[in-house]
């Protein structure tokens, strides 16, 4: 007993150490805040309030990174749903081209008119969602007559049941954003990538010389380029065919090395050798410049099959009248200019309407009509009515982000088409 006593005492006296001790520093700590001098507790305050904003600082830094951080992969998700969108505007595109080619262009003798599907066709998901929206509620209106006591066929009730909510299964347009595409043909443009085949090269020339005759367009030729060279129709025809032709020899009567034109810039390049990529690629030939582009470009094309009269524009049209006339008929003259444009705009005006125009031969019926003789055979070389090679622009919208692919399909071998180009903007 008196051992535990003894250990009891001890601790009893530990206690109160401890307790003196803890009294002792809440005394220092109530001084140095309290008691101290106003300066000292000056210094303490600015120390707490510094404390408190470099905190406060760095709360705010990390949500910011956080809400940042969360935004860039929101974002990032948006994009691939975008990216998935336009892909689904292509494929629909496609389907599109795929019935034009084996349903349309296969039975278009027996049509009224000449039928351009990918023109008629929206390439829209709102529009599709709308348009089955109303199927399906039609559908669930016949389900609801069915179960009111008339007999319900089989495939009916299938379909009621595929569309009903309770299957889980969801219908079209039940996606968060849109697409929407835009098709186009190319073959109702000249394509210069002709010019690097010689049996093409002259009926190019003569082509592209009758798109540019007109004299409104004399002011593209009559002034040097920021290099102070001059470069006339024919000589800017002659470079193309160079860029492209595999041969070095220049075209023209001047002769010589075709890198002449290129090897005395600033800046020398050589000619490709091979056919153009894109379009933009012209930008590099001697004469081509931003306005030669503004109103030739839309009319050019590096896909395009052969120029189909049925969707060619106007201008176009008016090339190829010239092309098939002969050299001395008065429609040649510059004076006649206009009205050559004016019967490509009536025709124009009337293909897609009343006029049945199925073949060249209808093409150069109409136009015999007119007064005009065309050589059929030669119009043949460059011209048809059919269409194969296509441009799709397709856009997929989800939020914020927003993704453009600019497809082309070579449809003339395959009826899916075959995949000639892919940008992805
Ligand atoms: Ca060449």
């Amino acid at each position: 007993m008196t051992l535990f006593r003894h250990r009891a005492n001890r601790i009893a006296l530990h206690g109160r150490s401890i307790e003196r001790n803890l009294s002792s520093a809440f005394l220092s700590l109530y001084r140095f805040v309290f008691v101290r001098s106003r300066a000292q507790r000056g210094v303490a305050l600015l120390l707490v309030v510094t404390t408190i904003v470099m905190l406060t600082s760095a709360t705010m830094e990390f949500a910011y990174g956080s809400k940042v951080e969360l935004d860039l992969a929101g974002n990032a998700r948006d994009r691939v749903r975008a990216e998935f969108l336009a892909r689904s505007a292509i494929e629909f595109s496609r389907v599109i081209i795929h019935i034009q080619k084996t349903v349309i262009d296969r039975f278009k003798k027996q049509l009224p008119f000449p039928i351009q599907l990918w023109k008629i066709v929206p390439i829209d998901s709102d529009l599709a969602a709308a348009y089955f929206s109303s199927i399906s509620r039609g559908q669930d209106r016949e389900d609801q007559r069915g179960q009111g006591g008339q007999e319900i066929k089989e495939e009916d009730t299938e379909a009621g049941q595929l569309d009903s909510l309770s299957t889980g299964i969801k219908r079209f347009g039940d996606f968060k954003g849109r697409f929407f595409a835009n098709v186009e043909d190319e073959d109702g443009k000249i394509n210069v990538n002709m010019a690097q085949f010689k049996t093409q090269q002259k009926q190019f020339r003569e082509l592209m010389l009758m798109l540019m005759a007109p004299a409104k367009y004399n002011f593209l030729f009559e002034h040097p380029d920021k290099d102070g060279n001059f470069t006339d129709r024919e000589e800017l025809i002659a470079s193309i065919v160079d860029w492209v032709d595999p041969d070095d020899e220049r075209s023209g009567p001047e002769g010589g090395h075709e890198d002449s034109r290129y090897s005395t810039l600033d800046d020398p390049y050589a000619s490709k050798n091979a056919p153009f990529d894109t379009l933009q690629e012209l930008h590099m030939v001697r004469g081509v410049n931003d306005e030669f582009m503004h109103i030739f470009g839309k009319r050019l094309t590096v896909w395009g099959k052969t120029i189909n009269v049925l969707t060619a524009d106007a201008p176009t049209i008016a090339a190829l009248l010239r092309f098939g006339l002969p050299h001395d008929d008065p429609l040649q003259s510059p004076s006649a200019d206009s009205k050559v444009l004016e019967l490509a705009y009536e025709f124009v005006a009337l293909r897609n309407q009343e006029l049945l125009v199925n073949s060249l031969k209808d093409f150069v019926d109409f136009f015999k009509t007119e007064g005009l003789t065309l050589n059929q055979a030669k119009i043949a070389r460059v011209a048809g009515v059919d269409s194969s090679v296509f441009k799709i622009k397709a856009v997929g919208e989800v939020g914020r982000a927003r993704v453009r692919i600019t497809a082309v399909i070579d449809a003339s071998q395959v009826p899916g088409g075959r995949l000639v180009y892919w940008r992805l903007d």
